[in-house]
């Protein structure tokens, strides 16, 4: 016999008495992760790709005015910080990823005095702003390059890092946005090569130069004088390079970097100076809210840069969970029959172990890097689109981390599989593609691929309503709106109670009020092989609720541990039905938080 929930609010009340026993506090003292309370790591973090949020002049790009006018709707989310990507003065090569001025304002964006508008904005309305800080690189239309490639004299030469052409072909170094996969350029004015992680027109900016150091350091402080909150830094495990350049064979990138260049460049020698430094000079001065995109960072390193005692960041984001899923080797390319489920389990479960005494986490799924995460992580289809977003959604607010959560997953936004090149935008999917065609490569391989794992269907715009453009833009978008807006919009969504948007608003609404448990609480994985059920406990003591997500489109029977006892209505659910008993029988994609008794 199945029973409706008749209010979810009812389930609040047990619950609250529960957490409002001594069992909690008792547990705060013996938990030296839990005993360390910041406001960092109770907050819901949103991410806005502000190309893609909202046009105000109908130039088809989404700017900071379009952003001023629906900061309503951001705080109608219940969310306490906005991360922006980058919105400085950008030849626009890796859209913003490539600044040419960093203490200016795109152009496409609007200005400065529009940036103080939409901060004071935020503020007014009690949310945070976090701003990217892209300082591996800058672009090549930056004045210090536009100096620096003249000649070795010029007093900008030795911002960037270079191999002299009469020593040869430099050492190999991948470039991940290079259409021949090199990291070197040469520059004829100068007879040397220069080095660049990502594509020619981002090269990495010398950060053994102590004079560079100096004006990233002061640029931060612009910003912070600004009253911006905090940075989330671009590759910044990147920074130190050893320029001696050493020979890296793939011997040795397999046997000390796993194979993988992202792991030798976050390896650089003097990394954690650099950082302990920005901290010293900037970061201890004016925030306590920064978070490293950790690329090449692993679980052995992590606590390097987010351990409280050395005084470097407070976060990083890892790569681990997002890279799973995808055939070795292959780029970007997901397994044909899926991801599986206990690796994925595996995966969040060791990043919250590393975290367990020192150090705080994060989780994302989805960002403008990634695909939408109901597509990757989900299921897409019409029929359970809404029930899959909403299971990822009760899977990033109930783990023990700050949660990432990138704009338009809360209407439960789905790739947009883009058939032909010529609709893609990125640099990444372009490069890919020219380089692959170089080599006589598969082609089509590759778009089928790119139709799951491209970035650019993280980046098509936000669907406000089912007007044109899906009420984007007046004019013509810089990227194609996906179809499905005529039903998947803000204006609709908010009208239907159960929709993911409401259903997003509530999820937000139970972390906070369940602080202790589902912010603060122990993890614990249970039934790590089920390959359909995420199941896991979150709590301390007689405090504790137990998460279950089932991750397939089949009906499935879950039998409760033996000794658990869960309470008759949940603090949350995605379905009406739900059954306490030995065996739970879980819809597909239903995810339940029950309190436990
Ligand atoms: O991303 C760095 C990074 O590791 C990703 O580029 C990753 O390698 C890639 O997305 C995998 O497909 C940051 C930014 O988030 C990204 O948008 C920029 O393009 C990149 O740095 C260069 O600045």
């Amino acid at each position: 016999m199945k029973y409706l929930i008749l209010s979810t609010m009812v389930g609040m009340v047990f619950f609250l008495t529960a957490c409002n026993n001594s069992a909690t506090e008792q547990h705060v003292k013996t938990d030296s992760m839990a005993s360390k309370k910041d406001w960092w790591k109770e907050v819901v973090v949103y991410q806005i790709y502000p190309r893609s949020f909202k046009d105000s002049n109908g130039d088809g790009v989404g700017d900071l005015k379009g952003i001023i006018s629906k900061l309503d709707y951001i705080k109608s989310l219940g969310i306490d910080v906005v991360w922006l990507n980058p919105i400085f003065e950008s030849p626009n090569k890796d859209n913003g990823y490539d600044i040419s001025n960093y203490e200016a304002i795109m152009k496409d964006f609007g200005t400065m005095a529009d940036f103080d508008t939409l901060l004071h904005g935020m503020h007014e309305r009690g949310i945070k702003l976090v701003l990217d800080l892209v300082a591996n690189h800058s672009s090549n239309q930056n004045k210090w390059f536009i100096e620096a490639r003249k000649s070795r004299k010029n007093p900008y030469y030795n911002y960037y890092h270079w191999w002299p052409a009469e020593k040869g072909k430099p050492p190999f170094r991948q470039g991940f946005f290079d259409i021949n996969g090199s990291a070197w350029t040469f520059n004829p004015a100068t007879n040397s090569y220069y080095l660049h992680y990502f594509s020619q027109y981002q090269p990495d900016l010398n950060w053994e130069n102590p004079k560079v150091r100096e004006e990233i350091f002061d640029m931060m402080k612009f910003w912070f004088n600004k009253g911006i909150d905090g940075f989330r830094m671009d590759v910044i495990p990147f920074i130190s390079k050893d320029t001696s350049f050493p020979v890296i064979t793939p011997e040795i990138l397999k046997e000390k970097y796993n194979g993988d260049w992202a792991q030798y460049y976050a390896s650089g020698p003097n990394l954690h100076e650099y950082l302990r430094e920005m901290n010293a000079q900037v970061l201890s001065k004016y925030t306590d809210m920064s978070v490293a995109e950790g690329a090449g960072v692993t679980l052995e390193t992590a606590n390097k840069f987010v351990d409280a005692n050395r005084h470097e960041l407070n976060m990083l984001y890892n790569f681990d969970g997002v890279s799973y899923g995808y055939v070795p080797g292959k780029f970007k390319t997901p397994e044909p029959d899926g991801y599986k489920l206990p690796g994925f389990k595996q995966i969040y479960t060791r990043w919250d172990s590393v975290f367990a005494t020192k150090g705080w986490g994060t989780i994302y799924l989805g960002n403008h890097d990634q695909p939408r995460m109901v597509t990757r992580w989900g299921n897409d289809s019409p029929e359970f689109r809404e029930p899959s977003s909403k299971m990822l959604t009760t899977f990033l607010l109930s783990m023990r981390a700050t949660p990432y959560y990138y704009f338009g997953d809360e209407l439960g936004m789905c790739n947009i599989k883009f058939d032909k090149i010529d609709d893609y935008r990125d640099i990444e999917t372009l490069n890919m593609y020219q380089q692959i065609k170089n080599k006589g490569g598969n082609l089509q391989e590759f778009l089928n691929a790119q139709k799951i794992s491209a970035r650019d269907n993280g980046r098509t715009p936000f669907q406000w309503s089912n007007a044109p453009n899906a009420g984007f833009t007046t004019g013509t978008p810089w990227i194609k709106v996906n179809p499905n807006y005529a039903t998947v919009n803000v204006e609709d969504e908010a009208k239907e109670p159960n929709s993911c948007l409401n259903y997003f608003k509530k999820m937000v609404l139970l972390r906070k009020t369940y602080k202790d448990v589902l912010v603060y609480g122990k993890y614990q994985l249970l039934d790590p092989d089920n390959p359909k059920i995420y199941a896991y406990t979150r709590g301390n003591g007689a405090n504790k609720v137990l998460v279950i997500l089932n991750f397939s489109k089949d009906h499935v029977g879950w039998d409760i541990p033996e000794g658990m006892q869960v309470k008759p209505t949940p603090l949350i659910n995605n379905y009406n039905s739900f059954l306490p008993g030995k065996t739970i029988s879980m819809e597909p994609y239903q995810a339940v938080i029950v309190g436990l008794q």
